[in-house]
């Protein structure tokens, strides 16, 4: 590497080059400092270019410590020049790596240039931010606004680039600055807002719906601690807190000017007004301070640019005054950091809820913000409170949020004096509710108690909802006091609890659950009695996923593949990959098609062997299981189906099976025994069966550590074959069943969420298909179902189970996975022994497929080829034709 120096030369900052003079060219936009150049060629290209000059304008003082000031200047640039020169990009980098990051080129680290790169994409965005804005308010439209615990939006600058269209412009930009994008890619923290499936919907969601030109809003909690990270140690789980603040983020911005109050505790009084009307006042115990921290979320080569806004709890005063003048500083101080928690830590899910105050009072604090935010937007543009429905459209993501149904009761009527008639219409109009899952455990309820002494207006308020609606009820069923009971907002069994999905329901105008089976399931089991009383109120919207990311983004190589085949519609319409069918049995397709994937494939492989030490030879087919670890996905089920394999090709080892990698990947709540265990078990097979001489060829296993978004970008496009094994009924959709079949995975799975529908795009034939379906395991359950049946059957299962209790995979230690055993052995909730045959015939046939190779590819190009119905637009639109009533708007940026 040819090492410059950087000198401010007559006001301009030079490269100097070791034994090259110094060429000035003040005042010029296009300038090029090289001292890494990629290539030969880029070398020859920018030789004689040394000189950057700092601003086309001449710099003010104030310059550098006046952010708005460079945002202004640099947004003004970026509308100016959206065609800009990689020039205007270069130039625009080193200003933002001087004036925001303090530093110079010659000593800036990487960590330096991956702000500064991220303050110029930045920049473009919030031209565009402003000019969406700007448009919202000037035409009064609906804004969905999605409501959600979670986030998990992954590493942002790669998406930004890509949205924008500014990938090529910033590699040469960065590489004429000695930097390597991809390098700087790497060392972005990826924010962990969330725990899997339904934070990462959320965040394909806001993709959508900006690609789409909608008007949107995302409210989150900005969690200063987002899902831990995981290490391995000794075949262990081991959680590290996540830190991903820590060198700071460029992506969002702080608010301060928009903040909201947020009560909590204390008693109501009732009062009358000088109108004579009854009012409530809540005098609360105490109130934490919600600041706006907005984060721009860019469409896809569209102007509109639209916002998650995540709230972080404050004191409302840093010091209680009374306190500190009384001379007790440290309860003075106490203050703030009760109320900093609020927003100081994601919790984990998977794990009992009771107790749990922070999170309720998470929940509340961050919808009351939310709500409190909508309304200010209503009186800036004024418009009439009563209008409320008209302008949002407001999705509960889950039970998470549903408080909210209540606060919007309040607020309307404690706040803005409308009758509860009024305000209960514009709440049901416009709150919508999506389930997630039916598992009763994750079903969420609060003690009354905790509710009455947290949120004792809200309670007064859920009393009323539930009186009126147990009336409705009434009416309708006459003398059936069943359905009051089990349709009723408190669970008056045992201790009282409010029951969270019955608030949503009610509150609600639409409630879906997020793929065909699940919504039926739904409608006959957990919400059957409000799905008799209000049918038309209920309907499915199957999730999906960003093409944007899962292919585009972190699977290049096919992406270009697509486009030499098809063109580049597809980028836009993911359905147009239908066309890719047609030429499923061509040879050349196929040759690419497994060319691209080989070096999908190699590119895991060496990462794992950085990571795990675990040499993986790319040829092997990649069987792939990556999700939260959990019974009900069982990841027991493939970890039993290893070991049987093991054992057989141990018995015999002319054995012809097709040589296999089985990568796991997932994270499991650190309360969770039984999961962290299953991690255990799969580390303990992964230690016996890698080095075992015998089949160190043809079988390798491996755990990768810290699945996450940033790592779900290399995984996705290297899976041959996508592990969707739940049990049936249990999995309300899965999405990364959907991201490996658009990189063209073929599923082995049941019928169970989005598998049904996968199933059906792709054809039976190119979908390795077992398992009891939903109805068999609800009626296998019902009829007493014994494990031990299944075991006097299968010899199999039997040498599998032993050989884990013999300490086989535990280094001797016979206690260590007698949970497990014992979990399997006396009752098998999710029916893993039951399914344990039919899994492993199918994964036979799984091996035989693949010794066809043009046979897989075949299926594999079907796969991806059916997979344009998972896309979230698609999911994005039937929301807005459904269930929000928004329309798209487009964004035209107007002259600087
Ligand atoms: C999860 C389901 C998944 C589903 C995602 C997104 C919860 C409560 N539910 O099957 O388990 O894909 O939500 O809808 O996290």
């Amino acid at each position: 590497m040819s090492v410059g120096r950087w000198q401010p030369i007559a006001g301009v900052l030079t490269m100097l080059h070791p034994g090259r003079d110094a060429v000035l060219r003040p005042n010029t936009l296009s300038r090029h400092a090289t001292f890494a150049p990629a290539s030969p060629q880029r070398k020859e290209k920018h030789r004689d270019r040394h000189t950057l000059v700092l601003a086309h304008a001449p710099m003010r003082d104030n310059d550098m410590i006046n952010d708005t000031s460079v945002a202004q200047a640099s947004a003004s640039i970026a509308l100016a020049s959206d065609a800009a020169s990689e020039a205007v990009f270069e130039h625009d980098v080193v200003r933002n790596l001087i004036c925001r990051q303090a530093r110079y080129p010659d000593i800036a680290t990487p960590q330096d240039w991956y702000m500064a790169l991220a303050y110029t994409v930045r920049d473009r965005m919030l031209a565009r931010w402003a000019e969406s804005v700007k448009n919202y308010a000037l035409h009064h439209v609906k804004v969905a606004c999605y409501l959600s615990a979670e986030f998990l939006i992954g590493p942002q600058l790669g998406c930004n680039l890509l949205n924008l269209g500014l990938e090529e412009e910033a590699r040469e930009a960065m590489d004429s600055l000695g930097q390597d994008l991809d390098a700087l890619l790497a060392i972005e923290e990826e924010p962990g807002l969330g725990n899997g499936g339904l934070g990462r919907l959320a965040a394909c969601y806001l993709d959508s719906l900006a690609s789409l030109e909608i008007p949107a809003i995302g409210y989150g909690i900005r969690y200063e601690f987002g899902i831990f990270d995981q290490d391995i140690v000794d075949g262990w789980q081991v959680e590290r807190t996540d830190k991903w603040l820590k060198m700071g983020t460029p992506w969002e911005i702080i608010r301060p000017d928009i903040h909201y109050y947020v009560s909590f505790g204390g008693y109501t009084r009732m009062w009358n007004d000088e109108q004579g009307r009854l009012r409530v006042e809540w005098v609360p115990g105490r109130q934490v301070k919600g600041v706006a921290y907005d984060v721009p979320v860019q469409g896809y080569r569209v102007n509109t640019c639209n916002v998650l806004r995540l709230w972080k709890s404050e004191a409302v005063e840093s010091f209680d005054f009374d306190d500190f003048n009384a001379g007790d500083y440290y309860e003075a101080v106490e203050e703030k950091v009760v109320s900093e928690t609020l927003s100081k830590v994601l919790y984990p899910n998977d794990e009992p809820e009771s107790g749990k105050r922070l999170r309720l009072a998470q929940q509340y604090f961050f919808v009351s913000c939310a709500l409190q935010d909508m309304l200010r937007l209503m009186e800036v543009s004024h418009t009439p409170v009563e209008r409320f429905a008209d302008r949002f459209a407001a999705q509960l993501n889950d039970t998470h949020p549903s408080i909210a149904v209540a606060e919007l009761m309040r607020l309307l009527i404690d706040e803005r004096l409308l009758s509860w008639e009024d305000a209960w219409s514009i709440t049901q109009r416009t709150f919508a509710y999506t389930n997630h899952t039916l598992l009763p455990e994750a079903l969420e309820t609060w003690s009354l108690p905790l509710m009455q002494s947290m949120l004792p207006r809200l309670v007064e308020i859920i009393f009323e909802i539930n009186q009126r609606f147990l009336d409705e009820v009434r009416r309708a069923l006459p003398g059936d006091e069943g359905s009051v009971a089990r349709m009723s907002l408190i669970d008056e069994q045992g201790d009282k609890n409010v029951r969270m999905a019955h608030l949503a329901t009610v509150g609600s105008h639409k409630v879906n659950g997020v793929a065909a089976l699940h919504s039926d399931l739904l409608k006959q089991t957990i919400l059957r009695d409000f799905a008799a009383m209000f049918p038309s109120r209920f309907l499915n919207v199957t999730n999906g996923v960003t093409p944007r990311r899962f292919i585009m983004q972190s699977n290049p190589g096919l992406a270009r593949l697509l486009d030499d085949t098809l063109g580049v519609k597809w980028r836009t319409d993911l359905t147009r990959l239908d066309a890719l069918a047609d030429h499923a049995d061509d040879a050349t397709l196929q040759e690419a098609w497994r060319a691209v994937r080989r070096e999908n494939k190699a590119k895991l492989a060496a990462r794992i062997g950085n990571i795990t030490g675990i040499a993986v030879p790319p040829e092997m087919m990649f069987d792939i299981q990556v999700k939260r670890i959990h019974e009900y996905k069982r990841q027991h089920l493939n970890a039993l189906h290893i070991i049987s394999l093991y054992q057989r090709l141990r018995r015999d080892p002319t054995l012809d099976v097709a040589p296999r990698c089985f990568i796991f990947g997932g994270k499991a709540a650190p309360g969770y025994d039984m999961a962290k265990l299953m991690i255990r078990l799969i580390s303990g097979i992964a230690e016996v069966v890698n080095q075992d001489p015998a089949t160190r060829d043809r079988l390798k296993v491996v755990f990768y550590p810290d699945f996450n978004v940033k790592n779900g970008h290399i995984i996705y496009p290297a899976a041959d074959l996508s592990e969707q094994i739940s049990t049936a009924g249990k999995e309300a959709s899965g999405t990364g069943n959907m991201k490996f079949m658009m990189n063209g995975a073929l599923t082995i799975g049941t019928l169970d969420g989005a598998n049904v529908e996968i199933r059906e795009q792709a054809g039976a034939d190119n979908f390795f298909l077992f398992g009891m379906t939903a109805q068999q395991v609800a009626a296998l359950q019902q009829s007493g179902y014994r494990p031990g049946h299944y075991l006097e059957a299968n010899e199999a299962l039997r040498e599998a189970l032993d050989e884990i209790a013999q300490g086989r995979f535990s280094r001797g230690d016979k206690a260590m996975f007698r949970p497990l055993l014992d979990n399997l052995l006396n009752g098998d909730p999710f029916l893993v022994l039951a399914d344990f045959a039919d899994y492993a015939a199918c994964q036979q046939r799984v091996s035989e497929a693949w010794r066809d190779e043009k046979r897989w590819a075949r299926m594999s190009i079907i796969n991806t080829a059916r997979s344009g119905a998972f896309s979230s637009d698609r999911a994005i639109k039937e929301y807005c034709e459904n269930i929000w009533q928004t329309r798209a708007v487009k964004i035209d940026l107007a002259a600087p």
